[in-house]
């Protein structure tokens, strides 16, 4: 099984994780990025079933939307029961770094939101310690220098992400060789730094389920 199909198997796993949950009234959180598209992939099949979706990004905004599943803006929205999305890498405590995809600040608001967190991933993110990939700080644009020197102060090594807008008009660092032994403490940490508007750091609001996609099958862990 190649990447692609692994994907498209744990995005299938997840829609079989929340049919039996779905009614009429039902609107989903939905993520973003190349996982979570297989997941919106396969869950236009039951878009009779639910009422609609809140999406994390334009992207998958405009994805949902090509499916014809009514997309929903988060504020009219009570609450989630569940919300789907991939991740850049998860430990075995399902804390995550979340943020490749520019998306992270639209991914912390509806997996707050949300009951239950389902990380859709494949074999690949899995790692005992978060860190090698490098951690997106969403960063106000005239901030952005200043706050990459406090992140050198916390010893990582910002890179800013050129020609990346993110869909709140920010922009985004990369910190390389954070050594991450308290997800929870530097997610904290680094939000505290002025003109940061979230990192991708995913340690107070871990993943609730993870379904793992590996060349055997898919793998739930909670
Ligand atoms: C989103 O998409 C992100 O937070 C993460 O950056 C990325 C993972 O993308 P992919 O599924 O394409 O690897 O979930």
């Amino acid at each position: 099984m190649n990447q692609d199909q692994l994907k498209q198997a744990v995005g299938q796993a997840a829609v079989d994780y929340i049919r039996p949950h779905l009614d009429k009234d039902s609107i989903i959180g939905v993520g973003t990025g190349s996982t979570a598209n297989c997941f919106i992939d396969a869950l236009a099949a039951l878009k009779h079933d639910f009422d609609g979706a809140v999406a994390s990004s334009e992207a998958s905004a405009q994805r949902l939307r090509d499916h014809g599943i009514e997309v929903y803006d988060l504020n009219q929205v009570g609450n989630l029961e569940f919300y789907i999305d991939g991740a850049d890498e998860i430990n075995a405590r399902l804390e995550m770094i979340k943020g490749g995809g520019a998306a992270l600040t639209r991914e912390k608001i509806v997996a707050a939101v949300a009951k239950t967190f389902i990380c859709v991933a494949d074999a690949s993110k899995e790692v005992d310690l978060l860190g090698d990939f490098p951690l997106p700080v969403e960063v106000i644009p005239m901030a952005r220098s200043y706050v990459a020197r406090e992140l050198v102060k916390l010893g990582g090594d910002p890179v800013y992400r050129e020609g990346v807008v993110t869909d709140n008009g920010n922009h985004i660092l990369d910190v390389f060789n954070l050594r991450i032994d308290s997800p929870m403490e530097l997610e904290n940490r680094i939000n505290q730094i002025v003109g940061v508007v979230t990192n991708g750091l995913f340690a107070q609001r871990a993943a609730d389920v993870l379904l793992l996609s590996t060349p055997q099958g898919v793998q739930q862990r909670q």
